[in-house]
């Protein structure tokens, strides 16, 4: 499948650990969306991450893959994403995870498939800043700098401003997007209804919708909409 991931303005993130109704994964595989991306922090185990993907299937949507543990990659997905979490405290989630899979894989993959992700985890309290042992007490100036990194040193396609749980700082979202010269700008956390879904789309190239799906489905539907909207207001589609 073709993907034009620069053009994605809204994902919906699934958690292969939460439960979720087939009628309401119909309903969010047939929003409009632009994709769905698997994932989680905890809990996400090869066999809730096949099952998921096979329900997903049924649909056209395409769906991607966050790789947070590798005894967890379900070959299928359209993408993989692949974080490197610039702030983390501990290494394994930067690097050592990375070196584990390519020393048991390296020679398997299909390089077109894998997408990289610059991931700064921006909430202290949320389950990936405690796993990654991240330091989240972060100044605009070290996100500008983690943004320049996974832009201009390592060039990776996706820079992905964390805030999981939690709304974040749009004013640094939308000062961050101003300096991203490759990667695309993903905004995640706490967009719990249209309302915030319109203002960070203001702000990021793509946001990112989790805890909403399971928390008030029409409210997470209603976020597509939203964000879709924002494009054509504000005329900016990049
Ligand atoms: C989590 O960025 C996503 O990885 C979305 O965050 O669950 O807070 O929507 P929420």
């Amino acid at each position: 499948m073709f993907l034009r991931l620069d053009e994605w303005k809204h994902v919906f993130k699934l958690d292969p650990d939460r439960e979720i109704a087939d009628e309401a994964l119909e309903r969010i595989c047939l929003s409009g969306t632009d994709a769905i991306m698997v994932g989680g922090s905890s809990g996400v185990t090869f066999d809730n991450t096949v099952d998921l993907l096979a329900r997903i299937r049924r649909y056209e949507v395409p769906c991607m893959l966050e790789i947070s543990d590798r005894e967890a990659v379900v070959p299928g997905f359209d993408l993989f994403f692949i974080p490197i979490v610039l702030n983390a405290g501990d290494p394994e989630w930067i690097i050592g995870q990375h070196h584990e899979a390519l020393k048991e894989y390296g020679n398997l993959l299909d390089w077109s498939e894998i997408v990289t992700e610059g991931y700064v985890i921006l909430n202290a309290d949320s389950e990936a800043a405690r796993l990654t042992q991240a330091n989240a007490d972060l100044s605009l100036k070290d996100v500008e700098a983690y943004a320049r990194i996974s832009d201009r040193l390592f060039r990776c396609p996706v820079f992905y401003m964390e805030y999981s749980g939690t709304f974040g700082n749009m004013e640094w979202v939308r000062r961050v997007r101003g300096l991203l010269t490759e990667s695309r700008l993903f905004y995640g956390g706490g967009i719990d209804g249209p309302e915030k879904a319109r203002e960070a789309a203001s702000a990021a190239h793509t946001v990112v919708v989790g805890n909403a799906v399971y928390e008030d489905l029409e409210r997470a539907l209603a976020t597509v909409a939203a964000v879709k909207e924002s494009g054509k207001e504000s005329g900016h589609y990049d």
